[in-house]
């Protein structure tokens, strides 16, 4: 299949990706240097497409050995062992680290697109430090770049970078993702740097969001604080630059998962519910980075207060939450876990009974194949996020498990646009949770079959593949200004 992509096809597609996460992380331990992958939408997206289709990724080194294994153009081929693809990293200094990328990113920008009621932290100094974190990348993207090459930055963290970019490179052609929700303009005219922050992105020649609602709400403000024209979903600015704005929800490596779980036998199934005490119960299981945004602290009152409220579960459910650790400097973050265990120990402590314990929280990375392993023996698996622009965690659930379990999701996650055989939930309603993990687990064999099997032909029908290659392809069709 890959090998029928546009970007196998296209000798002019020599893809350089941008984000600040890297995807694989290198680190000492034991007096030795270790390397892992990291939890995160855009480290497993993007890590699937370059192990297939082969290029350079820029990324920050934040890793504690990151610096031992690159060479002298900071550059190291990953994964280990396999060198699919090169990793080039980017050194932030502490300030640039610190204010840069955990304030104005994961302070400011973050809490601002996510309508989940945290308040943005504002600082000029955070945004300057945001403006070098980008110009550094710029600086490392420009040394990658030939004639055919084809940019594609990532996320909110680097909003700024392909303006810097074109002023080293006015030639260069740049897609960006933008991953996260954009929110409706009362939520977004709070941020200072609103006009900056656009006209820079409207630098680029292409603009993705996961759904319409996104794009409308992004063309919204463009129109509201930009002089420029648009049409329909192509913006021109003053300076004659045009950016086309699309639609473009992010798919998963189904085929790829898929052939991962099944090589899951029955015997290793067995296993992990034994493991978590789950053989005679009900499995739910939960994976997320450990953010406000997931809606943790939720899933777990709505399974003190389904005990409450249906005695009959208690000793027949357990709740799996993988809660890989995140951002673990920001308070915000810190409180989010202390919520989260206070939670936990508050069900365990009055639902527990003897070798059972209602929630299991295992607040570490989890390697993948066992997440896969997890999806495919779970009877349930629970998404409750407050705001998510996709959800890439409901589209594995749904790739690895053999149908016979169901997905309950949040209606706050782009994912439930695709998704409309899973049971939907508002998870700012505890009751709303519980109701669902119900209907979930009483669902009649047959129905659950009936929509698991939908659900997998539209996310079988959609990969990652067709994702980028239907991306680079609209990219590749722009005009650059002046070019
Ligand atoms: C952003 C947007 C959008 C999680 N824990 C572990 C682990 N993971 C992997 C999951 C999944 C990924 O991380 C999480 O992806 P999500 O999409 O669910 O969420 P974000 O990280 O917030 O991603 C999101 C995404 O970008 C892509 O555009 O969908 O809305 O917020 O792949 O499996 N992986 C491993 N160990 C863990 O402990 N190996």
């Amino acid at each position: 299949m890959a090998g029928e992509t546009v970007i196998a096809k296209t000798p002019g597609s020599n893809i350089l990706l941008a984000s600040t996460s890297e995807p694989y992380l290198h680190y000492y331990h034991g007096g030795e240097v270790h390397c892992r992958g990291t939890a995160g939408g855009v480290s497993t997206a993007f890590d699937s497409l370059l192990k297939q289709y082969g290029g350079t990724w820029v990324a920050l080194g934040l890793g504690s050995a990151d610096r031992e294994v690159v060479d002298s153009k900071n550059k190291v081929n990953v994964p280990p062992g396999e060198g699919k693809y090169c990793l080039k990293r980017v050194w932030l200094s502490k300030k640039e680290e610190e204010s840069g990328l955990a304030l104005a990113s994961n302070s400011m920008l973050w809490p601002l697109s996510h309508v989940v009621h945290v308040r943005p932290q504002f600082q000029e100094d955070a945004w300057e430090q945001y403006n070098i974190l980008n110009q550094k990348m710029a600086d490392s993207l420009a040394k990658e770049i030939t004639d055919d090459t084809v940019v594609w930055i990532n996320d909110y963290q680097l909003a700024l970078c392909a303006a810097y970019l074109k002023k080293l490179k006015p030639g260069a052609k740049t897609g960006f993702f933008w991953h996260i929700p954009w929110p409706g303009f009362e939520a977004f005219k709070i941020f200072p740097w609103k006009k900056e922050l656009l006209e820079s992105l409207l630098q680029n020649n292409l603009i993705g969001f996961h759904t319409d609602e996104y794009t409308k709400n992004f063309l919204y403000a463009v129109q509201k604080l930009v002089d420029c024209k648009v049409n329909e979903r192509e913006v021109t600015t003053a300076e004659g630059n045009k950016c086309l704005v699309k639609t473009l929800p992010i798919e998963i490596d189904y085929a790829g998962i898929s052939q991962q779980a099944q090589n899951t036998t029955r015997g290793d199934v067995e296993k992990i519910r034994k493991h978590y005490q789950a053989l005679n119960r009900k499995l739910i299981v939960a994976v997320d980075r450990m953010d406000y945004t997931k809606g943790i602290s939720e899933k777990i009152k709505a399974l003190d207060y389904l005990f409450t409220s249906k005695p009959e579960y208690v000793n027949k459910i357990t709740l799996l939450q993988i809660a890989a650790p995140t951002r673990t400097n920001l308070a915000e973050y810190k409180k989010t876990l202390e919520d989260a265990l206070t939670a936990t120990d508050a069900v365990n402590w009055k639902y527990a009974i003897g070798d059972w314990k209602p929630v299991i929280f295992v607040n570490d990375f989890v390697p993948l194949k066992e997440i896969i392993a997890l999806y495919r023996a779970a009877d349930v698996c629970l998404v409750t996020s407050l705001h998510d622009g996709m959800n890439l965690v409901s589209k594995e659930f749904i790739a690895s498990n053999p149908g016979n379990g169901m997905l309950v999701l949040s209606q706050f996650a782009g994912a439930s646009e695709e998704l409309k055989e899973a049971v939907p939930v508002n998870p700012f309603l505890i009751e709303s949770i519980a109701k669902g993990i119900e209907q979930a687990l009483e669902m009649p064999e047959v129905e659950k079959k009936t929509r698991m099997d939908e659900m997998k032909k539209t996310v079988s029908q959609n990969t990652i593949f067709n994702w980028a290659d239907s991306f680079i392809k609209i990219l590749a069709m722009q005009q650059v200004n002046g070019v």
